[in-house]
């Protein structure tokens, strides 16, 4: 093709991850390095996910990008960081069909265009950063034939945002926090594929789609600063969490899992209140969202439901099958039926399948 005259495009499809032991607060703001690990369970592509197409042509002047069909601004973003760090690792690419022939040198000089679409509300506390940072680099790697592994990958979402680096992968991601200064270490490792434990259900109660209050970038920030709870949540109660937590995944030892994961989100929030000043993600509904769960499962005598918050009011329950799955919604459409404004949706879905 004559120059100027040909598009070069991939796109891509990555779900979102909900973490069960949670990152929040960074050691390094610019390379986004946390101060503890995180584990969480990537969900089903189907539901949560975001679809990025990626397109380079020498007839583009400037660099675009367009989230849910508006344009967005790309200057000193972190798509422009993670943008960088694949351009380094482009090669030569040749498609002799449509007389394309890009040497890896010739990379930086090609404009790209980026479309993004979240099958769900932005901003709202449903990790959509998560979603569209990993597809970002996962769709635009393969548009400019970059061969790194899964974990440099991992890294290179890190710098977009930091809950994307563990969506990279499918089923349960570790992110290990990392001890160098130069972020090479702080990666996602794939604890067990999406195969592994997809008996458990996922369902997502929606209180609010509005967008959140406070950003978790500047929350977390806050919390580092003033917050003496979370240094002692990082040092002390995280890495032991860790640990069980990587066991109960591994045995499918749900009873450990649910008291974990439970454990976690309200330190989390116990935190986010320990901060100067308050965050409140929570609201009166997750709390009798809380409730309900803490009564079923201490009325069962065994945890049934596992129930986890992130920067929103939105409450992401997990249950060990599709038999306690159908029995819990039942109660959640009772005490709150979704025609009372407080609770608009649920959305329901395996870990792998819905
Ligand atoms: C998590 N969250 O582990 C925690 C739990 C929210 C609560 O990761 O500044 O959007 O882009 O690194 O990744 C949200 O934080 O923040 C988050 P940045 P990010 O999922």
């Amino acid at each position: 093709a004559a120059e100027g005259q040909w598009v070069l495009m991939a796109t891509g499809r990555t779900p979102t991850n909900i973490a069960v032991i949670k990152y929040w607060g960074k050691r390094d703001e610019a390379l986004i390095l946390p101060i503890n690990d995180s584990i969480s369970v990537t969900l089903d592509p189907d539901h949560l996910s975001a679809t990025t197409t990626v397109a380079v042509s020498p007839s583009f002047p400037s660099d675009r990008m367009w989230l849910n069909g508006k344009e967005i601004s790309l200057l000193g973003g972190r798509f422009q960081s993670c943008l960088r760090e694949i351009r380094k690792r482009a090669r030569d690419f040749e498609d002799k069909e449509k007389g394309v022939k890009i040497k890896k040198e010739d990379w930086d000089k090609l404009h790209v265009h980026i479309a993004s679409y979240n099958n769900f509300p932005t901003a709202a506390g449903l990790a959509s950063s998560a979603a569209g940072l990993a597809c970002f680099v996962f769709t635009l790697g393969k548009l400019m034939n970059v061969k790194e592994d899964y974990g440099e990958l991992s890294s290179i979402a890190r710098q977009g945002s930091g809950s994307a680096c563990r969506s990279i992968y499918g089923g349960f991601v570790k992110w290990c926090m990392g001890e160098k200064d130069d972020g090479s270490d702080s990666i996602a490792v794939q604890l067990a594929d999406e195969t592994h434990w997809n008996d458990l259900v996922i369902i997502i109660a929606v209180v609010s789609s509005k967008q959140k209050e406070t950003s978790s970038t500047s929350g977390m920030r806050d919390s580092v600063e003033t917050s003496p709870l979370l240094q002692y949540r990082a040092q002390t109660v995280v890495p032991g969490r860790v640990l069980k937590m990587e066991e109960a995944i591994k045995n499918r030892d749900f009873e450990s899992f649910a008291k974990l994961t439970c454990a976690d989100s309200n330190q989390f929030h116990a935190v986010c209140l320990d901060t100067s000043p308050p965050i409140f993600y929570m609201n009166d509904t997750s709390h009798r969202i809380i409730s309900l769960v803490e009564k079923w499962n201490h009325s069962e005598g065994t945890p049934q439901v596992a129930y986890t918050f992130d920067a929103g009011p939105n409450a992401v329950l997990i249950a060990q099958n599709r038999k306690t799955a159908a029995h819990f919604l039942q109660k959640l459409l009772y005490y709150f039926p979704p025609q009372d404004n407080d609770l608009s949706s649920y959305l329901v879905g395996d870990k792998s399948i819905l």
